[in-house]
């Protein structure tokens, strides 16, 4: 009579429930450790041995009804609460995607990747290093010891006494020639560079791009024949290249390399200040000490070693006569890049 009681006051309490939580509170209630079906358990003792089989007999099946039934409704109710969720996160595929204030690539990153692109094509590896440099791998690794002279013309952002914002990108290239182990390298280096400079063509942040080629009978002439045909390249077929002296501490002999002015077709222009010529990078073959210092045998090895700023390269493709515009987040002037609005 009691157990039947226990049924209909089961029944009774689960028409009211409506959420899971609900069903685990009917759960505990009836088959809990406290719960109404083990207490039925405690008028056990008062029974005599055949009274004791029957009545277990019906605990037991009232405990599978209502464990049962619980586990039927708590599915039920789940798949119920999953369709709810997800009829209200329906996602509308018909809304408009997000519109993105400029689509254009940066004239920075536009010149990155097409001498990326070029130099790829010559079978060119792209490799990347940190911003934060060490001493060691910005100057001294490229021939540029303690109190050298040219340290002057690179003065930089110094984090503390061996720790540097790099110069430029050949930090880079010393740590892929000391990872080489004294093997042939074919590479270039894009990326941010940092110097004490400001005025409108020169900025204390800028990107450079420098190669550098180790390899048996590497000579200037293969040096030569690469700038002419990335420059070529980037400027147009026509145009011519030459080679005037320099100095730069980590090549040997160096080079400052121009270019016949596309803007005037060399006849003078104020471009090329009338010289026809427009300088774009250096270059030079790596110094013997710094293919020494990275463990290169300079009996077998020599190389070849650009440089150039990628700004220098914008502002003459692109015409743009202030360094500042690459730097400043203006749409105005970063929507005239690449045709979009
Ligand atoms: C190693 C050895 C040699 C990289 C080189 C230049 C010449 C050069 C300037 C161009 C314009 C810097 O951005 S700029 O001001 N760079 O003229 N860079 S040779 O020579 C290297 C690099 C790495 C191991």
């Amino acid at each position: 009579m009691e157990i039947k009681a226990i049924k209909e006051n089961y029944l009774k309490q689960k028409e009211s429930v409506i959420n899971s939580k609900e069903v685990n509170e009917l759960r505990i209630n009836f088959l809990g450790k406290k719960g109404i079906v083990n207490e039925l358990m405690s008028k056990l003792k008062t029974l005599s041995s055949e009274e004791k089989i029957e009545f277990a007999k019906e605990v037991n099946l009232i405990k599978q009804f209502i464990s049962e039934d619980i586990e039927q409704l708590m599915s039920d109710i789940k798949k119920r609460e999953l369709n709810e969720r997800l009829a209200k996160e329906a996602i509308d595929l018909t809304l408009p995607g997000r519109d993105y204030k400029s689509k254009n690539k940066h004239p920075l990153n536009l010149v990155i990747d097409e001498i990326s692109e070029i130099c790829i094509g010559m079978g060119y590896k792209v490799e990347e290093g940190p911003e934060v440099e060490l001493d060691q791998f910005n100057f001294e690794m490229l021939n540029l010891p303690k109190d050298h002279p040219a340290r002057d013309m690179q003065d930089t952002f110094y984090i503390d006494g061996r720790t540097l914002l790099r110069t430029h990108t050949s930090p880079v290239q010393a740590r892929v020639m000391l990872k080489s182990e004294g093997k042939p390298i074919k590479i270039i280096c894009p990326g941010k560079v940092y110097r004490r400079d400001d005025d409108p063509t020169h900025s204390h942040q800028f990107m450079q791009i420098e190669g550098l080629v180790i390899d048996e009978n590497v000579t200037l002439a293969d040096l030569k024949g690469t700038l002419a045909y990335i420059i070529r390249s980037l400027f147009g077929e026509k145009r011519e290249i030459r080679f005037r002296n320099s100095y730069f501490p980590f090549t040997e002999p160096s080079v400052e390399v121009d270019v016949s002015c596309f803007n005037c077709d060399s006849k003078g222009c104020s471009l090329c200040k009338q010289t026809g010529w427009i300088e774009v990078l250096g270059a030079g073959m790596v110094h013997p000490n710094v293919l020494t210092m990275a463990g290169y045998d300079t009996n077998k090895y020599q190389g070849f070693a650009f440089g150039m700023g990628v700004d220098r390269i914008a502002m003459l493709k692109y015409g743009i006569d202030d360094i500042r515009h690459l730097y400043s987040n203006d749409l105005r002037f970063l929507n005239q890049f690449g045709g979009n609005k």
